[in-house]
């Protein structure tokens, strides 16, 4: 077609845009959106999307895939398999995270995980930094070269053995990622106390699944995520709380915000579509819902809500960490709670979830949306203004919905490796139809276009200014 204006026009769809909704054309041009508007010119590809919603691609900012293994036992996804199932869902960008764990060098594994994912990733994909020893070498020699090569962003967790650091060493993390400019994501549950209540559990012999939601207590999330947030305000740096499971961590980042602290908040399908209640289970069939912060009493889940409609919770993204069921149970079947692997699938389920229960159920705007599931997390993790909404000049990473298709998720739909889904059954209304990434259709609707190796490490701006001083506490 010698008069094409464009390499593809996506043609009379609703698209979501940052402050409206319009029906219009997207013209991209060399991977990136050339022009939104009524009737643009040709283009030598065109898609149809009369009737369907154009939303920005998803940005999937908290999954693992690849990573060590827990106990012995690897994760299902690896980089092919676990970006296949984000693209199938609608997602155009992963960022997965590269573990450091205590006496490990996190350039080294950085080194390993771009070998892992470059001949494997379907779609984009950046790594967050988990910091599991904050050695003087670590944080002089490795992080700000690693932070100068696009990993912005900084993990780090309150517990779990081999990764968990103490409130000196959080605080050197934060007074670092300040200098730096990078975000830092922490776990936020109380370590003392899970290891407490496990001890007491296990020799009382309850070890049974249910135990393991009793042995996390939401206290301990609350008083973790009050003691982030206080770390935080000391050195004067924002800190984004991962994956907020109950009302009383809310309430905490709730009033931090209220005080001005650039606290910032993300929850996940989990803590909205499952409870305490499944992993309650006679059998071992509960282990499908274990993760940490377990899934939590109901009662949380209206709190949940509410953090995301008043903005106290900014980001909905997966932790999808998926270990398969087999592996979950291959204790037999007395395996107690604290021996099954934490973690569940869910990169593909993700979008449709929360869109059906969101907006379908009358509680988001697609705006609200779009700006949870790609604008938000593009934003806190350095991947604006190329990702993250419709916009030209953006890189050309956009989900084309049917808002009325209603499917049952099933194991057998998804493209994950994972044996299973904890959401098994559960119907929802939305779904994502085709995936385009940087201007290449890669899903359509059944049809997997893709090939393993085509997505791109994206090395993400800093999101925020590096900073020197530590002006408060210092100047006193
Ligand atoms: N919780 C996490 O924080 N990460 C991976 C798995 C889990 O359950
Ligand atoms: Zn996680």
């Amino acid at each position: 077609m010698t008069d094409a204006v464009f390499d593809l026009v996506v043609r009379g769809g609703l698209l979501v845009l940052p402050q409206e909704t319009l029906e219009a054309d997207i013209g991209v041009r060399d991977g990136l959106i050339a022009a939104i508007g009524p009737g643009l010119g040709r283009g030598r590809r065109e898609i149809s999307a009369e009737g369907r919603l154009v939303l920005p691609g998803g940005i999937d900012s908290h999954c693992h895939m690849d990573q060590q293994p827990w106990e012995g036992k690897a994760t299902a996804d690896d980089f092919d398999s676990g970006t296949l199932s984000a693209m199938c869902g609608g997602t155009t960008t992963v960022v997965p995270f590269a573990m450091q764990m205590r006496g490990q060098s996190l350039s080294a594994i950085v080194a390993d995980y771009h070998g892992r994912a470059g001949p494997k990733a379907h779609i984009d994909y950046g790594f967050h930094l988990i910091v599991g020893d904050p050695s003087a070498e670590v944080l002089r020699d490795e992080i700000p070269a690693l932070i100068a090569a696009g990993c912005t962003s900084i993990k780090i967790y309150l517990t779990y053995d081999g990764l968990k650091l103490d409130d000196y060493e959080v605080l050197n993390v934060l007074d670092l990622a300040r200098s730096q400019g990078a975000m830092v994501m922490v776990h936020a549950e109380n370590d003392a106390c899970i290891r407490w209540l496990t001890e007491r559990f296990v020799a009382a012999r309850k070890t049974q699944l249910r135990y393991h939601v009793h042995a996390h207590p939401d206290i301990g999330d609350r008083e973790a995520t009050f003691r982030a947030i206080s770390l935080s305000e000391l050195i004067e740096t924002p800190i984004l709380v991962s994956h907020v499971a109950a009302g009383g961590a809310v309430e905490e980042i709730r009033r931090a915000k209220a005080r001005g602290l650039p606290i910032y908040a993300e929850t996940c399908p989990q803590y909205l579509f499952l409870s305490a209640e499944d992993i309650d289970t006679d059998d071992l069939s509960g282990s499908k819902c274990v993760c940490t912060p377990p899934p939590r009493d109901k009662s949380n889940q209206p709190a949940i809500w509410q953090g995301i409609l008043d903005g106290t919770i900014e980001v909905f993204s997966s932790d999808h960490s998926p270990w398969n069921y087999v592996d979950k149970i291959a204790g037999g079947p007395d395996t107690p709670f604290h021996r099954i692997p934490n973690g569940i699938p869910g990169i593909e389920t993700r979008l449709a979830l929360l869109f059906s229960a969101g907006v379908n159920g009358g509680r988001l705007s697609l705006q609200k949306f779009a700006d949870l599931t790609s604008g938000a997390p593009a934003r806190l993790f350095g991947l604006s203004p190329r990702k993250g909404t419709i916009s030209v000049g953006a890189d050309a990473d956009l989900a084309i919905w049917d808002p009325d298709r209603t499917v049952t998720i099933r194991n057998d739909i998804l493209h994950h490796a994972t044996d299973h889904t904890p959401y098994e059954g559960q119907t929802v209304r939305g779904w994502p139809v085709m995936t385009i990434s940087r201007g290449e259709l890669v899903w359509n609707d059944g049809e997997i276009l893709s090939k393993a190796g085509r997505g791109r490490f994206i090395a993400r701006e800093r999101p925020f200014p590096p900073r020197q001083d530590l002006s408060k506490v210092l100047s006193s």
